[in-house]
């Protein structure tokens, strides 16, 4: 467990709050994460003090904002060991960043018949824009399937895969429902030994709030992730992607910022980032997003991934204590983030207590935990069930709110009579 895990969560007041009369037990952080007043206070501070419009004015004020947008940038770039800054762009979140590269990227290079790969186990973020452009210009998808380990089946898969019509993969770093933690690294390496230019797109959403990540070393040729699942504010997603292919694609969206020079018919481009960047960012956004990473990395993202690991070895034996209850994904330790998702089962394996009524119950006990297909129905199918109730960790959980996690469930099985 983190040491001071008390100062940690004396930094999210939100923790303090009483539902219900009872003390809040917030396991809902693979939806969204609290955020510590660092991050509050960042956002609180640039509006206090230097709100402006970036890239624009010349005046004091907008030169502050921009210094402080574009110093986000790098903050942002070197928690992730993103190399150079210019290849991070600001997007809303990972669901922008995937369809950005699916329409600038996807539709200038990917034509009919040809393959996209991706998993069994994409969050509807990583397979709906991939949908969308297979359907215009008659690609195709392929999926990697799971084992019934909730492992991504790669090693006896892949040779099948990839043709060479296969243009992309696109992959979840850290599963959302399974918790499971691909060796991407281990996959794009042999993807790549089998067609050597097959562009590679990582959805890091659940990783890197949750794991020392570094861009860089993956080989990957995209990376996307989202600011609020790792103690950020809402609005703000990174697209990393390698300086070359920004350099070769289109814009996603045009409008201000975006541009070099306008004319009536025609205009030249921005440099990266800003090419992709068009109209007003969201400046205060990126701000408390470098503040979360400052945070993070104050705390140590290996020390964060240990006190995650103890809590979910901690849940994995509370939970299988309980009769009846299946737990979904990996179940060893290293090959599993902090997600849990679980499911209470008559004798003959069927879902005997819907997840919802299942969250509903535990809410009135103050734990708030997410139930439902958790936008990746494809892998509900796969897995034989339609929904799921999912405890997921932070930094700032301890075991003691797992205590509160078995007697909650017994109650709502007593409730159900399941
Ligand atoms: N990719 C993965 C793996 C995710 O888990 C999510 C969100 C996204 C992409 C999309 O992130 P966004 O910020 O663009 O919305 N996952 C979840 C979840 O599991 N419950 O709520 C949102």
């Amino acid at each position: 467990m983190l040491e001071n895990i008390e100062k940690i969560r004396s930094d999210f007041p939100i923790l303090g709050r009483q539902i219900y009369g009872k003390k809040l037990v917030y396991f809902d952080n693979a939806a969204t994460s609290q955020k510590p007043k660092a991050v509050i206070e960042a956002i609180a501070d640039y509006y206090r003090t230097s709100n402006a419009n970036v890239h624009r004015g010349v005046h004091k004020l907008s030169e502050e904002a921009t210094e402080g947008y574009e110093a986000a940038r790098k903050r942002v770039a070197n928690f992730v060991n993103a190399g150079d800054a210019r290849q991070i762009i600001f997007t809303r979140n990972a669901t922008e960043a995937i369809n950005l590269v699916a329409y600038a990227w996807g539709r200038k290079n990917i034509k009919k018949g040809e393959e996209i790969l991706l998993t069994e186990m994409e969050h509807h973020s990583n397979l709906v824009p991939w949908q969308i452009l297979a359907a215009e210009v008659g690609a195709k998808l392929k999926f990697i399937p799971i084992d019934e380990n909730g492992e991504l089946s790669w090693r006896k898969s892949l040779h099948k895969l990839v043709t060479n019509k296969t243009k992309l993969a696109a992959l979840t770093h850290v599963s959302n429902v399974l918790g499971t933690i691909n060796p991407v690294k281990e996959i794009i390496e042999d993807i790549r030994n089998l067609k050597s230019d097959v562009r590679i797109l990582i959805d890091g959403a659940q990783a890197v709030p949750h794991l020392p990540v570094s861009i860089q070393t993956l080989g990957c040729d995209f990376y996307v992730f989202t600011g609020h699942k790792m103690l950020g504010p809402t609005g703000i997603g990174v697209l990393w992607a390698r300086k070359d292919l920004l350099e070769e694609m289109p814009p996603f969206l045009g409008g201000g910022d975006m541009i070099l020079e306008v004319g009536f018919e025609k205009s030249t481009y921005n440099y990266i980032p800003w090419k992709f960047e068009a109209g007003t960012p969201h400046i205060a956004g990126a701000i408390g997003l470098a503040a979360a990473c400052d945070y993070l990395a104050k705390v140590g993202m290996k020390k964060v991934r240990e006190h995650e690991q103890e809590l979910t070895a901690y849940a994995q034996k509370a939970l299988s204590e309980i009769k009846n209850l299946v737990i979904y994904g990996p179940k060893k330790l290293e090959k599993r983030a902090g997600v849990i998702s679980f499911n209470i089962v008559d004798k003959k394996g069927k879902v005997a207590i819907h997840p919802h009524d299942l969250a509903s119950i535990l809410d009135g006990e103050g734990i708030a935990l997410r139930s439902g297909h958790h936008c990746a129905q494809p892998l509900m199918k796969v897995l034989g069930i339609n929904a799921a109730a999912r405890a997921s960790f932070a930094l700032y959980n301890t075991k003691e709110e797992i205590d509160r996690l078995r007697p909650a469930i017994e109650k709502a099985k007593e409730i159900m009579r399941a």
